[in-house]
């Protein structure tokens, strides 16, 4: 039993940012359920309450702040209110992110700027607001949510490969910054898994969706709750001295050079 303990997230506070649905919320609701006060955010007040419903219907009390991840100024702001009004943070999960599927030569400037700052730039905005609170409270835990593309390209996903390959390196880099304060900094690498932002490429008769059931040695899709069990060994004690690592939770995909012609 007391190994199980080591666990356990009783009396934690988690900050899951854009988990009002998706991955986001699969790990919310399995820190609930590991004990952990959930916050969460989202970008505008009828998404938050949306959220909060989302939580309520599963048992969860979570408490829902509006913010863009990607606004320095309101992330501030919205930290210190969460430090004051539910407590310091201790887990972070770093998981808002967007994607633009477009091919290079076709991607603008602009498109390629936002992804990098959804994806990468905010994940350093967020951990550098939450930081000076784990060194106060003497711990902390930061995921970052990685992917696939921290390792791979693929066609039309420069920006998204670049963002969350630059994400893998901001993990090895505050694991190395802030290792002393007994803070640990680490990536969880989802594979291909069933969520909204991959929906246009599960659609029925995409080729897509069976070259990926094809490369993926477990032979499916993922789910947000495949991620559950390593998020929460990232976010508790059991991982105290794993520190900038990524945990690739993929199905066997990186494993595997993909299938011999027939
Ligand atoms: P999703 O279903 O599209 O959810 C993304 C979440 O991020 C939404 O709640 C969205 O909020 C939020 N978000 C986006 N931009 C934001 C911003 N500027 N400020 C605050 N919140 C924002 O995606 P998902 O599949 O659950 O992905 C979650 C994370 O895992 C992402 O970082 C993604 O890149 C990564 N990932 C996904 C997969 C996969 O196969 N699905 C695999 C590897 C990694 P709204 O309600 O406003 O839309
Ligand atoms: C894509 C996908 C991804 C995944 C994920 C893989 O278009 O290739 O959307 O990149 O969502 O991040 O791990």
């Amino acid at each position: 039993m007391s190994i199980l303990k080591n666990f356990s997230l009783e009396g934690k506070i988690a900050f899951v940012t854009g988990a009002s649905y998706g991955i986001g919320f699969g790990i919310a609701k399995a820190y609930a359920e590991a004990g952990a006060t959930i916050v969460f955010n989202d970008i505008n007040e009828e998404l938050v309450d949306k959220g909060i419903k989302t939580y309520e219907a599963e048992g969860i009390k979570a408490f829902g702040y509006v913010c863009d991840v990607t606004d320095e100024e309101k992330v501030n702001e919205t930290v210190e209110n969460i430090e004051k009004e539910i407590g310091i943070i201790d887990i972070l999960v770093n998981n808002a992110g967007i994607i633009k599927r477009i091919p290079m030569l076709e991607m603008k400037a602009e498109d390629f700027r936002k992804v990098i700052d959804v994806d990468l730039n905010a994940p350093f905005i967020v951990s550098k607001a939450v930081i000076p609170g784990m060194i106060k409270k003497g711990h902390g835990k930061i995921i970052n949510i990685c992917s696939m593309m921290s390792e791979l390209g693929r066609e039309t996903v420069s920006a998204y490969a670049a963002a969350k390959g630059g994400l893998k390196m901001l993990t090895k880099n505050i694991a190395s910054e802030y290792g002393k304060y007994n803070i640990q900094c680490n990536g969880l690498g989802p594979g291909y898994i069933a969520t909204p932002q991959t929906e246009p490429l599960r659609t029925e008769g995409n080729p897509f969706n069976s070259f990926i059931i094809a490369k993926t040695p477990a032979a499916r899709w993922g789910t947000p709750e495949d991620l559950t069990g390593p998020a929460i060994f990232l976010a508790s004690d059991a991982s105290d001295f794993v520190n900038g690592h990524v945990l690739y939770v993929d199905g066997g995909i990186l494993a595997y050079i993909g299938k011999q012609p027939e």
